[in-house]
């Protein structure tokens, strides 16, 4: 498809308002979703309704009246499209003709509606029949050995597939359980814990209520969780400030009208929301922090030595933190030309922050993407905990750390035993329960499966949702290699690349979307979702379902676990569990006691249940059993460093998609539309390296001089646009996934194997 020319255009809206409901209209009409469609948006995150898909903002006790946002609308309608991929379609299109349509035109030919089987002899799926599909998938799976075979999940499955999917890896025979959160949120599940002893974040809403001064790091509100835009709105008309480190000023971060208001609507005046803008460079955030810290040190050495109260929290960090000592050291041997250089911010500005967190009682640190896809990711984060740390503020109201997730059950398809790291996984229970035994080595990271695809050793993939072959880094030599799998298996709404890699067996089995009905034999089942909060709510669909051939996560699940398995363990009772979903909440309850007691009675109270936090009540799971202050090794995330003629790029979402699904060219918050073919780049670097708004330019991962010199292959895009931008300087910025084949595969952060998308060390080469 030709690649229509950008165009950058200044946008005068602010975030939400009229805006916001005009691109609701504008998918609704391309999505052409059903006409009952408009009941699903008033269900949505209503106690007896259904859990938005989108994204995993907490879902509050007395909803408004229409408690989505514009991405949660687009998601929904988009799942009810009246557009059907069918077994014609297939019949018409052959694979290897699919595989040069991109994901948008995939997907709009809407959702799959037959179980297929790809035949290698006419390059086509072809339907089966389920029977069919489960009993082939079950003995090639016997064939196979289980450490060779992944179970990927991409954090929408609710509670109960994932928990059945999880015990069905484990009686197989592996741990090879990675989940989209590999490849988002894994720096936290890993940096966090390692700091506070908590995977997840401290804060519930109340803390909206208290907080005074809130740093956010690396998150885009107003395209990837529009609802957290509500509290920040109603903080800030409280006088709480914001402080934003960001490369981009980002829409949403600036000024917001609630489309909730009527009054707001009319008049049209916009809240202004951030009290600071630090356009921080590209992984600039540790030094940023240092600074800030360095500041509120400072500070607090004048009110010491003047007897003033003081501004650290001493009794706190006495009782409770362990290591301010060793990062107090740190800070005074750290200049702050130092930190200017490897922030991109002035000392004064840095300062300003730190005046900030000094006048403000209770801060919260909000934080996403931006911190956690670099290689230093897990130190941002830390540096962000002793920022926090200094001032007691953590496991108190008002303050604490709220990392945003992405997907609406990520966090709680790791809950539920999801993850490849045996210490998470109730090795005890499975055994207990169902006398399964856990195998005892960890399992793949997403990164190590693609290293096995690489090399050959692993050999079966199934995906529980995702567009993995597309959202992962190195597509290019990943393509190649996905295809030699020995079988690959899709569980999956609609038709994306991933699906056109076929193994050597392949098949494609279409499940319901969460707002449709689940009709088993003892009625429609409810499912259970984890927001960001950690509170567990209940989740029914009422829409008919796209296809009478369709079926449910769970009854997917329990067919191949059933067909793999056999009768061999009478207490693996899939199809009794199918039945009724409340037995599988039973075990989830059984096996998870502390945490999901009673689940089946308490998920449908408003507001769901909440299942705690230690950090939260103080209590600090980590070595020293106490909150640990961290020393960074690095006053930069971005794993290779600066060199003339590099440039570090971040690879984003536009305001029309959701991850990999792109619904449109629009970008709209950043004033971009018509193409997405196009990199962000400051108008004075344009101009300092011979650049112009025109070009075509080509980006080339630049290893030059790094430790990875030896790596040799030239990962390159080609036909991209310059589009002048207001961006520090050497921080390019462009479009997921386009740019994924830049991102080489071992680039990824340094515990947590999360690929580092922000920071990508690239050149510049024209035409
Ligand atoms: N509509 C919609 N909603 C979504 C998604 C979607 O695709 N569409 N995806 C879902 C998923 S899975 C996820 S994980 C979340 C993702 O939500 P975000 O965490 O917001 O992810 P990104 O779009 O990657 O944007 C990250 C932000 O980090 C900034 N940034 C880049 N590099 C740096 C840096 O070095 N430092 C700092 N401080 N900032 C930086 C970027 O400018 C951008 O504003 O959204 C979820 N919600
Ligand atoms: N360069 C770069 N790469 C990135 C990122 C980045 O910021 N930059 N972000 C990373 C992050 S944070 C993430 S989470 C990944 C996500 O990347 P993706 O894998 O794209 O995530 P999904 O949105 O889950 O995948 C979409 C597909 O899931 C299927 N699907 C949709 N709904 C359902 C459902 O309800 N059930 C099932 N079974 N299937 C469904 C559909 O077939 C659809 O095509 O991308 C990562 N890759
Ligand atoms: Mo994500």
């Amino acid at each position: 498809m030709a690649n229509p020319l950008p165009e950058a255009k200044h946008y005068d809206d602010a975030t939400g308002g009229w805006g916001s409901l005009k691109g609701i209209g504008h998918i609704e009409m391309s999505a052409k979703s059903t006409p009952d469609a408009a009941l699903s948006l008033k269900e949505l995150n209503k106690p007896g309704g259904t859990m938005c898909s989108s994204c995993a903002w907490t879902k509050p006790e007395d909803p408004h009246a229409f408690e989505f946002c514009e991405n949660g609308a687009k998601a929904t309608l988009w799942d009810l499209t009246t557009a059907r991929c069918t077994p014609e379609f297939f019949a018409e299109h052959s694979v290897s003709e699919l595989r040069g349509w991109g994901d948008y035109e995939l997907e709009k030919q809407g959702r799959l509606t037959e179980p297929l089987r790809y035949n290698p002899k006419t390059d086509q799926y072809e339907q089966v029949s389920w029977q069919e599909a489960f009993s082939a998938i079950g003995a090639q799976l016997r064939a196979l050995d289980p450490k060779s075979v992944t179970f990927y999940a991409s954090g929408k499955a609710a509670l109960e597939p994932s928990y059945l999917y999880a015990l069905f890896a484990r009686a197989y025979g592996h741990n090879n359980l990675p989940d989209s959160s590999n490849m988002c949120h894994e720096t936290t599940s890993v940096g966090l814990k390692k700091v506070i002893g908590t995977p997840v974040g401290t804060c519930q809403m109340e803390d909206f209520e208290h907080v005074d001064a809130i740093f956010y790091l690396g998150q885009n509100p107003g395209t990837n969780s529009p609802r957290i835009l509500h509290p920040l709105q109603q903080a800030v008309k409280r006088g709480c400030k914001i402080v934003v480190f960001n490369p981009l000023k980002e829409k949403g971060l600036i000024e917001f009208v609630n489309p909730q208001d009527p009054i707001q609507m009319t008049i049209g005046k916009p809240t202004k929301l951030d009290h600071q803008y630090c356009q921080v460079r590209s992984g600039g955030d540790i030094a940023a922090l240092m600074g800030v810290c360095k500041r509120v040190i400072e500070l607090d050495e004048v009110a010491k030595k003047a007897g003033a109260k003081r501004i650290l929290d001493s009794d706190f960090i006495a009782q409770h933190t362990h290591g301010l000592d060793a990062f107090i050291t740190k800070l005074n041997a750290t200049q702050w030309s130092e930190l200017e250089q490897a922030s991109g911010l002035s000392q004064a500005e840095m300062e300003a922050a730190g005046d900030v967190y000094v006048g403000s009682e209770n801060v919260i640190g909000i934080y996403g993407m931006g911190l956690t896809q670099h290689v230093h990711g897990s130190q941002a984060i830390g540096m962000l905990v002793n920022l926090l740390l200094l001032g007691g503020n953590m496991g108190r109201q008002g303050a604490g750390c709220s990392p945003i997730r992405g997907h609406s059950n990520v966090q709680g398809q790791r809950t539920v035993g999801i993850t490849e790291k045996t210490a998470l996984a109730p090795v005890e229970k499975y055994q207990e329960l169902f006398g399964v035994e856990t195998p005892s080595e960890d399992g793949n990271t997403t990164v190590d499966f693609l290293e096995g695809v690489l090399n050959g050793s692993s050999k079966g993939f199934i995906g529980l949702g995702g567009n993995l072959a597309k959202a992962v880094p190195d597509h290019e030599r990943v393509h190649a290699a996905w295809g030699d799998m020995e079988l690959t298996v899709h569980i999956a709404t609609k038709l994306n690349t991933t699906h056109l890699l076929p193994g050597k067996s392949s098949w494609i089995l279409p499940c319901l979307v969460r707002a449709e009905q689940d009709e088993q034999a003892s009625g429609n089942q409810w499912v259970s979702v984890e927001d960001s909060f950690s509170h567990i709510y209940g989740s029914r669909g009422h829409r008919t379902p796209a296809g009478d051939n369709i079926k449910s996560e769970t009854a997917i699940v329990c067919g191949i676990a059933e067909a793999t398995l056999g009768s061999a363990n009478p207490r693996l009772t899939w199809s009794d569990w199918l039945g009724d979903y409340s037995k599988i909440r039973d075990l989830i309850a059984e096996t998870f006691v502390e945490e999901f007691h009673d689940m089946n009675a308490r998920m449908n109270k408003p507001g769901g249940f909440y299942r705690g936090n230690a950090a939260r009540e103080r209590i600090w799971k980590t070595d020293s059993g106490k909150a640990e202050f961290t020393d960074p090794t690095v006053l930069n995330s971005c794993g290779i460093g600066d060199a003339e003629g590099r440039y570090h790029l971040a690879t984003l979402r536009s305001n029309d998609q959701f991850n990999t699904t792109i619904y449109g060219h629009s970008d709209r918050l950043r004033g971009l539309s018509g193409s997405r073919m196009i990199v962000l780049m400051r108008p004075s670097d344009m101009v300092a390296a011979g650049l112009s708004e025109d070009d075509e330019i080509t980006l080339v991962t630049d290893l030059t001089g790094s430790d990875h010199g030896q790596d040799t292959i030239r990962r390159a895009v080609s036909g991209l646009k310059l589009v002048p931008y207001d961006l520090p300087v050497g921080t390019l910025a462009g479009y997921f996934p386009e740019l994924n084949p830049l991102v080489p595969l071992w680039y990824h952060e340094e515990l947590s194997q999360t690929p580092a998308s922000k920071g990508v060390p690239v050149r510049i080469e024209r035409g």
